[in-house]
């Protein structure tokens, strides 16, 4: 059994539209704690990290929109992560916009110095402010932790890059930006987008993503799950949904293989925006899958 540092980020200043800040108090009140507990973990809720409120900017030099108050949120996460570690804890991070990636893979990168990366998410998050179509950092996070982006962000806790292009696997995407696309074929990044996941089946892009990291020597694997890569059916409540989605059970499947792959090292749930969501809906899938990936068994 682990012992399960819960850290929530109450972050909106990565995208536009507000509510996914609530997504922590969303995930909580949708029962995370018991439901770890049940399985028989130990469960420390550290709360929330501080985000300022900010006054909304739009710089059009860097095309980063709330630039300053994003690294500042990210960078006290970075140092939350890296004390739940060094503590001996698994952290699991609930946000919040995806631009808290930045701030989990800063914290971990000092741990970990060949650290694998599962994104299951339906974009790319790969964009920089050159690239962008929105200017919005939550589509930039994994660029950033390549060292990839502007100066401000890939320099948060700690010098760039923090993971390598080679240990990154990409799951579930389907909409991806131009510049995206070049970033993935340049850095050889491994994606199986819905294509590969309705022709294959998630049992065989869940095998062949174990057995790719495995080859890879890593000190540790890190979870970034964005609630959009499920279909919005299933996960309503966030803020940029895309139709042909992952659906429930094959992202259930997902995190059991990954369980019984014993591979992950720390998590992250991402973008439950509760505003835009059916009854808690998501936050509940949110838990559910949470549940999974910690070992809770049908039988
Ligand atoms: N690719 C778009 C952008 O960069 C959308 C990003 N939105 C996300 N990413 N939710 O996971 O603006
Ligand atoms: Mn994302
Ligand atoms: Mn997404
Ligand atoms: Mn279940």
């Amino acid at each position: 059994m682990k012992s399960i540092s819960l850290i929530g980020v109450p972050m909106d200043l990565g995208q536009m539209r507000r509510g996914v800040d609530m997504g922590p108090s969303a995930i909580r009140y949708a029962g995370v704690v018991e439901r770890l507990e049940n399985i028989g973990h130990t469960v420390r809720d550290r709360g929330d990290v501080l985000i300022e409120a900010a006054e909304r900017v739009q710089d059009p030099s860097t095309n980063l929109r709330n630039l300053k108050a994003v690294a500042k949120g990210n960078t006290e996460l970075a140092i939350t992560v890296d004390k739940v570690i060094t503590e001996g804890d698994f952290p699991l991070v609930l946000g919040g916009d995806h631009s808290i990636a930045m701030g989990t893979i800063a914290g971990l990168a000092r741990h970990y110095s060949n650290l694998g990366i599962i994104w299951y998410d339906a974009h790319g998050d790969l964009n920089t402010g050159e690239t962008s179509p929105s200017g919005n950092i939550h589509g930039m996070p994994l660029a950033v932790s390549l060292g990839i982006g502007h100066p401000t962000l890939t320099s948060i806790h700690g010098d760039s890059p923090k993971i390598k292009p080679e240990n990154i696997v990409i799951i579930g995407a389907r909409s991806l930006d131009e510049g995206e696309r070049t970033l993935i074929k340049e850095k050889g990044i491994k994606v199986y987008t819905m294509h590969e996941v309705d022709r294959l089946g998630m049992t065989q892009v869940m095998d062949e993503t174990i057995s790719y990291l495995k080859e890879k020597n890593l000190d540790g694997v890190h979870l970034s799950l964005d609630l959009d890569a499920l279909d919005p059916q299933e996960a309503p409540g966030v803020g940029t949904p895309v139709p042909g989605g992952a659906t429930y059970r094959e992202s259930h499947l997902a995190m059991e293989m990954l369980e019984e792959s014993k591979l992950i090292t720390s998590a992250e749930f991402v973008e439950v925006n509760p505003i835009l969501d059916e009854k808690n809906k998501t936050a509940a899938t949110a838990v559910a899958l949470i549940g999974s990936l910690f070992g809770e068994k049908l039988l």
